[in-house]
C-alpha cells in the first residue's frame, strides 16, 4: 500500500511577537521585544505552503492557538473579565502576560509525536501531543494540542490520539523536534530515532537546560506500541546543547534513508552511528546513508545561526529530493557550501529551494519547525478532518483572511492594548468557519 508524508504546517496567528522567553535558543534572546511583522510571518508561512503543494506534496496545516490565554492568568490571581485581566497583568506582570501571549505555538515540530500505522504493533497512527513543561509560555500548547488532534483525527479505526505526558520535568517531552524516523521510502516499516538530552543519574549540561527527558521518550516508545527493533534511544550532545542547540532538529535532520547530521549531533556519536547502521539494515535490508558535516566545515555557530540542519527536506512524486533552506543559509557562506556539496555528491538529493522564512528564523523556527510531519495511506489522509487540507481554493480564502485581519506590525506595547485581543478573536472566529472546525476555540 503507497504511503505518503503529509506536512502540516503552523499557520501563523495574529499574535506573533518576539518576547524574549525562551533560554537557550538563541535566535529568542537576541530579538527578544523587537518589532514583528505578523502579516508578513503568515504569508510566508503560507507561501512555503503553497511551494511544497505545487511540488505535488500532500500539505496540510495546524490552525493558530488562541493567545493571550487571559483565563490563564486566574491561576496567578488576576480577576476580573478579560479587559481587567489585560490591564492589570500589563501593569502587575507583563512577564506572565508576554507568556500568555507567546507565538511559539506556531512551531509544529514541536506539537505532538508521531508514529505511523507501519511501524506500530497494533496497526495505528499513534499522536501524543508534548507536555513542553521546559517552558511555561510552552507549557500551556499540550492542551490544545490535544483537542486539535482529536477534532483532526477523530477516527478510532485508524488513530489514536494520546494525552501529554504528566505535566513534571522527569517527563519533559518537546515532540517530533526530537525524533526522525528513517525508511527505504514511506511506505516502508520504518526506525525511529528519539533522542534526549536529560534523565535521572545521566551526565549533565553546564549552560542550558536540555528540554526532552529520556523518560518521555521511553514512554512514547511504549504507548506507540514500538518495539526495541525498530527504535533507538540516543543522547544529544551536551556540548551542541550548551552551544545553543535545543532541538535536535537545529543539529540533524532525515527524510527516508538519508540522515544529514552535524558531528556534534551526539553523546557517542560513532556508538550510534553504528547502531543506526544496524538496525536500519535490519527493518529495511539496505544501508542508511550519513552526510556527516564536520566542525572543520560548518561550524556549531554556523550550523545554529543558517539553521542548515532545520532544513525540510521531502521526497518528490519522482523520488527526487528537495531540501527547503531559510534564506539564512544562501547568505552564510559555510552552509551554502555545505549544501552545494551535499548535492553534488547526491544521486538522491538533487535540489534545493531557498525561502523567505525570516520572521520566523527570527524567534528560532526554520521550515522544520513549521512542520509536523505525519505519515498516512490514502484511506488514513480520508479518514482526517478534510477541512486542514491545503487546496488552491483553501490557499486564495486564507491569503485573504491574512490580509484581512492581521496587523502589519506589532510592537511589545502593543500587547497592552485589548483593540488587539479583539482583533484576534474575530479572526479566529472566521477562521474555524473557514476550516469547518466550529468549536476549536474557547473565546
Ligand atoms: O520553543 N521559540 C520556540 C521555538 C521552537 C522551535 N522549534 C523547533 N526547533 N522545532 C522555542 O524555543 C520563542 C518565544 C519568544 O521568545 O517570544 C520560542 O518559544
Amino acid at each position: 500500500m503507497n504511503y505518503f508524508e503529509v506536512n502540516f504546517d503552523g499557520l501563523v496567528g495574529p499574535n506573533h511577537n518576539y518576547a524574549g522567553l525562551a533560554e537557550g535558543n538563541l535566535a529568542s534572546t537576541a530579538n527578544s521585544k523587537n518589532t514583528s511583522y505578523p502579516k508578513k510571518a503568515a504569508l510566508q508561512g503560507l507561501e512555503k505552503m503553497r511551494t511544497l503543494s505545487k511540488l505535488g506534496l500532500k500539505q496540510a496545516l495546524i490552525p493558530p492557538q488562541l493567545r493571550p490565554d487571559l483565563q490563564g492568568l486566574k491561576r496567578f490571581g488576576f480577576t476580573g473579565n478579560d479587559k481587567q485581566l489585560l490591564e492589570k497583568a500589563s501593569k502587575q506582570a507583563p512577564h506572565l502576560l508576554a507568556a500568555v501571549y507567546s507565538a511559539s505555538s506556531m512551531w509544529t515540530a514541536n506539537c505532538a509525536t508521531i508514529s505511523p500505522s507501519l511501524d506500530s504493533s497494533d496497526c495505528k497512527t499513534h499522536f501524543t501531543p508534548a507536555n513542553l513543561v521546559s517552558n511555561f509560555h510552552r507549557s500551556i500548547e499540550g492542551e490544545n494540542s490535544f483537542r486539535f488532534l482529536n477534532k483532526a483525527f477523530n477516527d478510532k479505526q485508524f488513530f489514536a490520539v494520546h494525552p501529554h505526558l504528566p505535566l513534571s520535568d522527569e517527563f519533559s517531552d518537546e515532540g517530533a523536534a526530537n525524533h526522525i524516523r528513517f525508511s527505504t521510502s514511506h511506505s516502508n516499516t520504518g526506525l525511529q530515532l528519539f533522542l534526549y538530552g536529560k534523565g535521572k543519574g545521566l551526565k549533565q549540561s553546564t549552560r542550558f537546560k536540555p528540554r526532552q527527558d529520556i523518560a518521555a521518550s521511553k514512554a512514547l516508545i511504549h504507548s506507540h506500541n514500538l518495539g526495541e527493533k525498530n527504535t533507538i534511544l540516543a543522547m544529544q550532545s551536551l556540548k551542541a546543547i550548551d552551544a545553543g542547540v535545543f532541538h535536535n532538529d537545529v543539529i540533524s535532520t532525515g527524510n527516508e534513508e538519508l540522515f544529514i547530521l552535524h558531528e556534534c549531533t551526539f553523546e557517542n556519536q560513532q556508538k550510534i552511528k553504528a547502531e543506526l547502521k544496524k538496525k536500519f539494515s535490519n527493518i529495511c535490508g539496505s544501508g542508511i546513508h550519513f552526510e556527516e558535516i564536520s566542525e572543520k566545515d560548518l561550524s556549531l555557530q554556523d550550523a545554529i545561526s543558517s539553521y542548515l540542519f532545520n532544513t525540510q527536506v521531502v521526497t518528490l512524486p519522482d523520488k527526487s529530493m528537495t531540501m527547503i533552506a531559510p534564506m539564512e543559509c544562501k547568505e552564510n557562506p559555510s552552509a551554502k557550501r555545505v549544501i552545494d556539496k551535499i548535492i553534488a555528491g547526491s544521486s538522491r538529493l538533487t535540489n534545493v529551494l531557498y525561502m523567505d522564512l525570516r520572521e520566523s528564523m527570527q524567534n528560532g523556527g526554520g521550515p522544520a519547525c513549521l512542520r509536523l510531519r505525519v505519515v498516512l495511506s490514502q484511506g488514513e489522509i480520508d479518514a482526517m478532518h478534510q477541512g486542514i487540507v491545503l487546496t488552491n481554493e483553501l490557499y486564495q480564502k486564507l491569503v485573504s483572511w491574512v490580509n484581512k485581519h492581521y496587523r502589519e506590525r506589532l510592537s511589545p506595547k502593543d500587547l497592552f492594548d485589548f483593540k488587539l485581543v479583539e482583533e484576534i478573536r474575530t479572526a479566529l472566529d472566521e477562521l474555524e468557519g473557514i476550516l469547518n472546525l466550529k468549536g476549536l476555540y474557547n473565546f
